[in-house]
């Protein structure tokens, strides 16, 4: 699987900025970038001579002209990201010299990469397994803090760390099995299946604790919508600024203020949320206030989670369009908010927070409602160094219980060891996906593709 050919591309983002950085990955990379290196005296072969891990300043040329002044470093294979060669070209960062340095690269003996294919690479070549080289993209996207600290830990092994516990186990107990297969006259005695059947337990349990962590960490990877609705006037596009702790959303006492769907990402205790401001739910004669009441609508039912705002200071509410907006709502997981508790004699209805967006009152209430709400109980338990795992692992951590709980069943019933033995090596290969022991290229395409281009 070993890749043959140099691969080139910008890692900076495109646009004009103060450096861009050209990657240049594979066993001709420093002879590539040296075709177009000269020293500041002139000289040329520098890049092939200097200390790997090192950087010279010098000009860069597509033959006899100077395109830039750059700065190469050089890294010799393994001891680099991709674990190839490689030279790292930082030119100045303007859309012209850095695509021009692109090129003469390109003509060099250069092949323009794909979107991640350093990155796989870095994983072709046993320097990340395949959950840290996800993390690397995890990293880039990350958009809270919190997230960002679970892919920091995904890529500093963490699931590496997890995924070798568990096999370790799982080999161990299918020695055993083993053994007894190899002598067939002796039976497994009684004792013994009851202690490989509690370790197989024990496995199976830590394998639900990572299953556990799934939907955090979908939220983390993903985000989710959460859409805020309500009657005119009750505080939603208030409530859509404080979260996000700007000016957003246009507020004002005038009922029928917001028309248009307005989205925002905010960090509710570290956890990325999109929310979409909607226009008040009323009835109304105005087509263009109706088609944003519409799509207000539509976006509720499509959300993963409604905050429904209501005033509890308003004597009286429309009671019709708040029954119609509940039975629209009713498949979707909804927190019902009192807004503008400030008010003397405000109102809280049933199961409502109270919150007041004048005050700020209420809205750490409101986080960790919404928290609780999008990641549901089982994850209290999760700690603190675990790192929470993507719908990918999860599939291949539930396949391999569901061996291990055929396993089990075999030991309980005195089912052929040999049964036994293939579903434990079933267990340990369903865990092994997790880290990448064996992929189809597919897979491999699937992950890579939603890096960026130089990544
Ligand atoms: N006293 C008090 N007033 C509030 C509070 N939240 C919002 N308001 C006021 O209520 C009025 C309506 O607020 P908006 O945030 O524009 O309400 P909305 O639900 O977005 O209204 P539409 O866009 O028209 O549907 C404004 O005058 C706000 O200043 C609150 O907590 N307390
Ligand atoms: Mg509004």
């Amino acid at each position: 699987m070993n890749p043959t050919d140099t691969i080139a591309a910008v890692a900076t983002p495109p646009g004009s900025g103060g450096i861009a950085l050209i990657r240049v990955s594979g066993p001709d990379a420093v002879a590539v970038a040296d075709r177009c290196f000269r020293s500041r005296t002139g000289a040329m072969g520098v890049l092939s001579r200097i200390q790997e891990r090192h950087a010279t300043v010098g000009g860069f040329f597509r033959g006899e002209t100077l395109l830039d002044e750059v700065m190469a470093t050089v890294f010799r294979g393994p001891r680099s990201f991709t674990g190839e060669d490689t030279v790292e070209v930082a030119c100045h960062g303007g859309v012209l010299v850095t695509r021009l340095v692109l090129e003469a690269l390109l003509q060099n003996g250069g092949r323009a990469a794909k979107p991640g294919e350093f990155t796989l690479r870095a994983y072709l070549n046993g320097r990340l397994d395949l959950s840290q080289a996800e993390s690397v993209a995890e990293v880039i996207h990350a958009r809270t803090e919190r997230a960002l600290a679970c892919a920091q830990r995904q890529l500093q092994g963490g699931l590496t760390r997890s995924v070798a516990t568990l096999r370790g186990s799982l080999l161990e107990v299918l020695a055993h099995v083993e053994a007894h297969i190899d002598f067939p006259d002796e039976d497994i005695a009684p004792d013994t299946a009851e202690a490989l059947t509690r370790r197989l337990n024990g496995i199976r349990e830590s394998i639900a604790r990572m299953v556990r962590t799934a939907r955090e960490g979908e939220v983390l990877r993903q985000g989710a919508r959460v859409a805020i609705v309500g009657l005119p006037n009750v505080g939603k596009s208030s409530l859509l600024n404080r979260l996000l702790g700007l000016d957003r959303s246009i507020v004002s006492p005038i009922p029928g203020t917001t028309r248009d769907t307005v989205e925002a990402v905010a960090s509710i205790r570290g956890l990325p949320v999109l929310f979409i401001d909607t226009a008040g739910q009323r009835e109304t004669h105005d087509p263009i206030e109706k088609e944003g009441i519409r799509r207000g609508r539509e976006a509720a039912v499509t959300a993963e989670l409604v905050l429904h705002v209501v005033d509890g200071s308003a004597a009286a509410s429309s009671v019709e369009v708040e029954r119609e907006l509940g039975r629209d709502l009713a498949g979707v997981p909804t927190i019902l908010v009192a807004n503008k508790s400030d008010v003397e004699g405000a109102r809280v209805p049933n199961g409502a927070v109270a919150i007041s967006c004048k005050t700020g009152r209420g809205l750490d209430q409101l986080g960790a409602a919404i928290e609780a709400a999008l990641l549901g109980e089982a994850d209290a338990a999760v700690s603190e160094g675990d790192v929470p795992i993507a719908s990918r692992h999860r599939i291949s951590l539930d396949r391999s219980a569901e061996s291990i709980g055929r396993a089990v069943d075999g030991l309980g019933s005195g089912l052929g060891l040999d049964l036994v033995a293939l579903e434990l090596r079933e267990a340990l290969q369903a865990v092994g996906e997790v880290v990448g022991e064996a992929t189809t290229d597919d897979l491999l395409d699937t992950i890579f593709s939603r890096f960026c281009l130089g990544k």
